[in-house]
């Protein structure tokens, strides 16, 4: 199986190097870091570490994903590994997030920082709330049992296409998992160990940022079940 990663980045330039350089190679056929308007360099260091570099000038975590999956259709992988710009996460775990799927087991694979390791203050405490929260609404609502909505995770490239993502920003990583729900996929989830970033945090380090992706991320859980409903109970499947 072709596994492509995609990285969104915005001004990550003292982090992405080593994201790059720490990434397994032969496991990776491509990497594509789509890089959101960043003025520290962040896209020159991407490309001279390897990466396919893909701009999107609009801002916004989902649009820098959509943009680099875009870039993937003309010679699609089976897979799609995602993961942050600020060595957040560790690359090499990637083996371990793409397991389950590459053993034929799931269709989207989890990293959860809950059951991995945390730096002390790599994940807010705004944030573990946050993540509580969203995925006790995904097991009352949807009846699928995950612990955290982290950006290390991967899934499958055609039922990727299939789930028709949208959200522009915050929202992307949940929307995922509750279209992953409504579609049936096996979602799995592997424990991931979370670092303090190198740099300067855009989201959950604010405390505008942090609002505005509670209320995004609750929103998309709230609007998918009050336009949609329950999901049928034949997809509430999970790997064994
Ligand atoms: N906030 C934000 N992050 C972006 C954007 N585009 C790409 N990113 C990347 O998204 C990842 C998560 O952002 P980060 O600031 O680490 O959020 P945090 O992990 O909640 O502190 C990083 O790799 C950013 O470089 C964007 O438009 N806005
Ligand atoms: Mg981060």
């Amino acid at each position: 199986m072709t596994v492509d990663a995609v990285i969104p980045a915005l001004n990550e330039a003292g982090a992405i190097a080593l994201v790059l350089d720490e990434l397994p190679r032969p496991l990776v056929r491509r990497i594509v870091v789509c890089d959101n308007g960043s003025t520290d360099g962040t896209a020159e260091i991407a490309a001279d570490h390897g990466a396919v570099v893909v701009r999107e000038p609009r801002r916004g975590y989902g649009a820098a994903c959509l943009k680099a999956l875009a870039a993937l259709d003309a010679d699609p992988p089976d897979v799609v590994l995602f993961l942050d710009a600020d060595r957040s996460d560790d690359p090499a775990e990637a083996g371990r997030i793409l397991e389950p799927i590459l053993a034929g087991r799931a269709d989207l694979v989890i990293g959860s920082r809950t059951l991995g390791t945390r730096e002390p203050g790599a994940l807010t405490p705004q944030a573990r709330v946050g993540n509580w929260l969203a995925t006790r609404l995904l097991l009352a609502l949807y009846g699928v049992r995950f612990t955290d909505l982290g950006p290390f995770r991967a899934i499958r490239y055609q039922p990727l296409l299939a789930l028709g993502m949208r959200d522009r920003d915050f929202g992307w990583t949940v929307e995922m998992q509750v279209k992953a729900a409504r579609a049936g996929l096996r979602s799995a989830e592997v424990p991931a160990r979370y670092r303090r970033r190198i740099g300067r945090s855009k989201i959950s380090g604010t405390l505008s940022g942090s609002v505005r992706a509670a209320i995004k991320i609750l929103g998309t859980i709230a609007i998918d079940y009050a336009r949609r409903g329950p999901p049928r109970r034949s997809n509430a499947r999970r790997s064994p």
